[in-house]
């Protein structure tokens, strides 16, 4: 039984800016199904990607792994051997729950699961590196110097899927996809004002790109083929290959 996310539910006084704690890690799996479009899919699909490009003997690399939920999805796919998946969080809450899951099954595919700054990891002989949903959360200044280093740790033909969060140029793009985003979260169950604390508990700490932003960016690195594999609203995955 998952616990259920009530977390802005009730009026918050002093409503400081979102942390991935230990109140948010206990009830973050029926948070993010209830509150990113697509998510299920786009686990799923990170699996099948991985089934893929996963090479013998590689690393694969997922950053911000949070529960360690898409790890899981690659490891089920993933039939090469050697193979070491390395799940990074800086949250040792969600390091700790993460290990569990982990752990809960065995596999021949090993899991690393370490509580570090993903800007801190020595990222080599990649075959496959995942930011599902990450990104969107470091400064936007040090966006580019990870996705840089994450393009020199991929081996040739090599994957990285990059989810995102996206913001429009385009004013009434932008403001109808935000508001199909808040009937989503309506739709499963989040009142008005659980959408709008939140939505000012991220105000400072998710600073969306735009998908043009993204591809221009990957491209500039060194990325052969960009493309936007999936997307429902404003939220969207890609995939870059080396
Ligand atoms: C999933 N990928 O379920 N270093 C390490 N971890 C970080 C950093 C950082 N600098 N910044 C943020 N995080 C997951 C979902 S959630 C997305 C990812 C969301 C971590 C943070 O602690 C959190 O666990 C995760 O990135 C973002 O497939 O909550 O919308």
């Amino acid at each position: 039984m998952v616990d259920h996310d009530s977390i802005f539910a009730v009026p918050i006084e002093k409503l400081g800016d979102f942390t991935f704690d230990e109140t948010v890690a206990e009830v973050f799996s029926d948070m993010v199904q209830r509150s990113i479009p697509g998510y299920s899919n786009i686990i799923s699909t990170i699996g099948t990607l991985a089934g893929r490009y996963a090479s013998a003997g590689s690393n694969i690399y997922d950053l911000g792994c949070s529960l360690g939920t898409a790890t899981l999805s690659m490891r089920r796919h993933i039939n090469v051997p050697n193979c070491k998946i390395i799940a990074v969080d800086n949250s040792p809450a969600m390091i700790e729950r993460c290990k569990i899951h982990v752990n809960a099954y065995y596999s021949d595919t090993n899991v690393d699961v370490i509580e570090n700054d993903i800007l801190n990891m020595d990222i080599q002989n990649a075959s496959v590196v995942v930011l599902n949903f990450t990104l969107q959360f470091l400064n936007p200044d040090d966006r580019q110097t990870l996705l840089e280093r994450i393009y020199v740790g991929l081996k040739p033909k090599s994957i990285l899927i990059l989810s995102e969060k996206y913001s429009f140029e385009d004013k009434t793009a932008h403001e109808l996809l935000i508001d199909l985003h808040h009937d989503f979260k309506c739709a499963n169950g989040y009142s008005e004002l659980e959408i709008s604390q939140k939505r000012s508990a991220l105000e400072n700490i998710l600073k969306p790109d735009t998908i043009d932003y993204h591809k221009q960016r990957l491209s500039n690195i060194g990325f052969s083929s960009v493309t936007v594999w999936f997307q429902c609203f404003n939220f969207g995955s890609m995939f870059a290959i080396k």
